[in-house]
């Protein structure tokens, strides 16, 4: 398999589906550059590139890829060693679990933008569950899914955690994780490809993104 000579990342710098490619590329030691833009006030080159408006792109010798699942499936298959299960079965499995977690991303976000209780609470209740769901299919002897090693899946649950501890140390919002969850989360916070994966200040990026959503988070 050929490996292309320059990766771009084009990202926005507080975007969970391009964390969980930078993720997989410190993992796999790729280098890699940046480009942070804002989504929401694209520039006319981006636009160009990215099909339906949203980051991460990744420029593989300037040939746009959007879509993150997508883009780490291509890394695992250009940048050994493969962070999926042999087994076709397992694999498939796990990319549905990647698939769920991107639901899972979307069910925070509306938990953190709710505009009052009822639907805060909503999406609260809705985002603890799909927590318990995908808790039942963690392995048995952690630290991760599937065991002891780091898996791509691993890559795209740990920006979702990063996120989860933030929203509970500064606003108080605790999911109630299982005991095995929370080993999986503290497993995945204490990587190195994850720590790097975010901008040095990411905690106040993070924490003014949350306040311009004027959800009810801030006032509850
Ligand atoms: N399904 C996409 C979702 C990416 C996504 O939602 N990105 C957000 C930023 S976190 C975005 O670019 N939003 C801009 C928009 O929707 O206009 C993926 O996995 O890459």
């Amino acid at each position: 398999m050929s490996q292309p000579n320059k990766l771009e990342l084009v990202s926005f710098k507080v975007c969970p589906f391009v964390q969980r490619s930078v993720i997989a590329l410190n993992e796999k030691g790729v280098a890699y550059t940046l480009t942070h833009i804002n989504p929401h006030e694209p520039p006319d080159w981006f636009s160009a590139i990215s099909p339906l408006g949203k980051v991460p792109v990744l420029l593989v010798d300037g040939k746009p890829l959007f879509e993150s699942a997508v883009i780490l499936e291509y890394l695992d298959e250009v940048y050994p060693p493969s962070l999926h299960p042999a087994d076709p079965l397992q694999k498939a499995q796990h990319r549905a679990w990647v698939e769920f977690c991107s639901e899972l991303v979307t069910r925070q976000f509306h938990m953190l933008s709710a505009k009052d209780a009822a639907a805060f609470d909503e999406a609260y209740d809705s985002l603890r569950n799909g927590l318990q769901r995908v808790g039942g299919e963690l392995a048995a002897a952690g630290p991760f899914f599937a065991g002891s090693s780091l898996q791509l899946v691993d890559c795209v649950y740990a920006p979702l955690f990063m996120r989860l501890a933030l929203v509970k140390k500064h606003f108080g919002v605790d999911l109630q994780m299982s005991e095995r969850m929370q080993v999986w989360s503290d497993a995945l916070l204490a990587q190195e490809a994850v720590k790097t994966s975010v901008v040095e200040d990411f905690e106040d990026v993070f924490l003014n993104f949350v306040k311009m959503r004027e959800g009810y988070l801030l006032e509850r």
